[in-house]
């Protein structure tokens, strides 16, 4: 190899280096992704990611799409077809977590935990345009972000943009009591505290156990998202979704709140000897009251006196 050739080597490799460097930089840096790799933290730090539990997805907007283009791979990943068509996901990118990620690691290194998948034009495969770094893929759940995604997007007019996934224990415990029983389940919440109402004024779903990951368990997460904008996975976790991080992430907290108030109570009450477990806990009427006093659309049939 001649002088010049060695040159044009060392400046090839220079600006390949240079661009990979800005990238891995300029697109931790979007304000998005701050606030998707915070939410893994805050979440880790509250406790409900035991392991490699949980995970998160992210539907960029068309500007962030536009603002991180320049920083995708310049050969991305093979398409990886999908057994059904996701129509109103077509042409999407999603920021998801790596499948077997742990929530606490993805602050120390974004680019390998996180990473940005573009849905093809027909919404039948994806492949990856960023992160994902040293042969990672996306979340065990991609079935059920995708399913959540594409619901939570019809029924809000595209307004809903998170799916978050969390193992919190109360929720889990409390499930094992409740079980697939969205009605029951929503009453208990409401009644926990005043709160809740306000957050999720049309309940929360509940769906048996079924197997992580599988195609069940996202076809029936689905069904229930028509409904709700959290659902609970018997024995299994807690999924929140909502238009931002705040959002997504602030419902998961009151539901995880008031599962550890009847959790405390019930077992505050058995301590002191109490026939009831909560005898001054809320009313369906008191449920009823805060509705109207702020507009909500409750799922009046659900409330039980
Ligand atoms: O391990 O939470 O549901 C990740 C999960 C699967
Ligand atoms: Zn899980």
């Amino acid at each position: 190899m001649g002088f010049l050739d060695d040159a044009q080597d060392l400046l090839d490799k220079g600006v390949t280096a240079a661009k990979g460097a800005v990238s891995n930089v300029a697109v931790e840096q979007f304000g998005y992704m701050k606030a998707f790799v915070r939410m893994c933290a805050d979440g880790a730090q509250a406790g409900w990611h035991e392991g490699n539990g949980g995970n998160l997805s992210y539907r960029l907007t068309l500007e962030e799409v536009a603002n991180t283009r320049s920083y995708f791979y310049t050969t991305p990943s093979s398409w990886v077809m999908l057994d059904r068509a996701f129509e109103n996901l077509a042409g999407e990118y999603f920021a998801l977590t790596a499948s077997g990620c742990s929530m606490k690691s993805v602050a120390l290194d974004p680019k390998r935990f996180v990473g940005i998948i573009e849905m093809d034009s027909r919404g039948c495969a994806w492949r990856i345009v960023w992160g994902f770094k040293d042969g990672g893929k996306p979340t065990s759940e991609l079935l059920s972000h995708l399913e959540c995604q594409s619901v939570r997007k019809r029924v809000t007019d595209g307004v809903s943009r998170v799916v978050y996934h969390a193992h919190p224990t109360s929720v889990i415990a409390l499930s094992k009591i409740v079980g697939p029983d969205a009605c029951r389940l929503s009453n208990m919440l409401w009644k926990a505290m005043t709160e809740c109402v306000l957050f999720f004024p049309e309940g929360v779903g509940a769906l048996a156990t079924y197997v992580p990951g599988s195609e069940e368990l996202a076809r029936a997460t689905k069904e229930a998202m028509e409904d709700f904008a959290a659902v609970v996975w018997v024995n299994h976790g807690l999924l929140s979704t909502g238009a931002g991080f705040d959002e997504a992430f602030g419902l998961e907290s009151v539901i995880v709140k008031a599962a550890d108030i009847i959790c405390a109570s019930s077992s505050l009450s058995r301590a002191l000897g109490y026939e009831d477990a909560a005898p001054y806990t809320m009313t369906g009427e008191d449920v009823r009251a805060i509705a109207r006093q702020y507009n909500l659309e409750l799922r009046a049939d659900f409330v039980e006196d």
